[in-house]
């Protein structure tokens, strides 16, 4: 969009020199549309700059599928999209390359909430509006930002304590948790949303409590150092699928069986940790939609526009015993 402004200024000062015997030489048409290589496509595609926060989880694979599925060139956008690998510098190191190249509009998931004031402040200084989806930040200052798109992850954190407040500590229960990314939007708010849903439950005692950064390995070996540690473990609540899926792993290396002899409950709801679900190796799975990529077009459409977004754009979230997983799984789109 902004060469295509370019090439108008060009257009304007061919004509202009034309006007004043400038040149007596027949001139080339000056607009982008005699170019080679499809270029008019390029002036007239919203370029967009995506920074991504890795590759770690099936949620994480399936957001990103949503938003190159969605942010195409027969939808009017030339995508530039980068993997963080799940590390902040590099996300602020994309963002700058992105201002850098004059991108018409940024957008990403901020793999933490903190530090990002200065990177944003820097994108609206060179006019280029800044977009968040999935995951917010905790600036003071939203006029950094144009919407936040995503889960409300305290709700998350909400539903899967009222289930199992609800449903497994009628009876004291011992819980271990694993904790998303440190510092990470989701992390934060699912913790504060299971205590809070569980805090007037005396049943419901959190015992030990760590971050498996969201991946099914770390998840893992987090699950083996709980079970060396503690003998009595009823039930783990994990901040994703993922991670659930590895405690499985360690449970049954200990020679337990997952779902009876320690309950899960999870979030997320993709394929995998669904499979699990309808198996009875997960007892309840609160859903966190990746699926994105629609209303990020709709919104960068809209931001192109000059159109007025919401600040804060909830994606609604449901959640699945085993029954309604299995018979939700042949229908689900990841
Ligand atoms: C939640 C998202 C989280 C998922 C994890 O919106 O940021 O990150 O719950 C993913 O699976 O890694």
């Amino acid at each position: 969009m902004r060469r295509k402004l370019a090439v108008a200024a060009a257009a304007m000062a061919v004509l202009t020199l034309a006007a004043c015997g400038g040149t007596t030489e027949p001139e080339e048409p000056a607009t982008e549309d005699v170019a080679e290589g499809g270029d008019a496509m390029e002036g007239d595609l919203v370029v967009v700059g995506f920074s991504q926060v890795g590759a770690e989880s099936g949620w994480r694979a399936a957001n990103t599928k949503s938003i190159q599925d969605n942010l195409t060139k027969e939808n009017g956008f030339d995508l530039k999209f980068s993997d963080a690998q799940q590390k902040q510098e590099n996300q602020i190191q994309a963002i700058r390359s992105y201002i850098a190249q004059g991108v018409d509009v940024i957008a990403f998931s901020p793999v933490v909430e903190s530090g990002w004031d200065a990177v944003l402040e820097e994108a609206k200084a060179a006019g280029i509006p800044v977009v968040l989806t999935d995951r917010a930040v905790d600036s003071q200052d939203d006029t950094l930002y144009e919407t936040f798109i995503g889960s409300d992850f305290v709700l998350e954190g909400e539903m899967a304590g009222e289930w199992v407040s609800e449903n497994l500590a009628t009876e004291p229960i011992k819980v271990v948790e694993l904790q998303g990314t440190t510092g990470s939007a989701p992390a934060i708010d699912r913790k504060e949303g299971f205590e809070s849903a569980t805090a007037d439950n005396p049943n419901v005692e959190i015992i030990a409590s760590q971050t498996g950064n969201f991946t099914r390995s770390e998840g893992k070996t987090v699950m083996e150092g709980f079970l060396q540690a503690h003998d009595d473990i009823d039930l783990v609540f994990a901040h994703n699928d993922d991670m659930g899926l590895g405690a499985i792993e360690a449970i049954e290396a200990a020679g337990l069986v997952p779902g009876e002899d320690i309950k899960i409950v999870t979030i997320d709801a993709v394929k995998d940790g669904m499979q699990a679900l309808a198996d009875g190796k997960i007892n309840y799975i609160v859903e966190c939609n990746p699926l994105l990529g629609p209303d990020l077009v709709d919104i960068i459409n809209k931001v192109m526009a000059g159109d007025e977004v919401e600040k804060r754009i909830v994606v609604k979230d449901l959640a699945f015993d085993q029954e309604a997983a299995i018979e939700a799984l042949p229908d689900r789109q990841y």
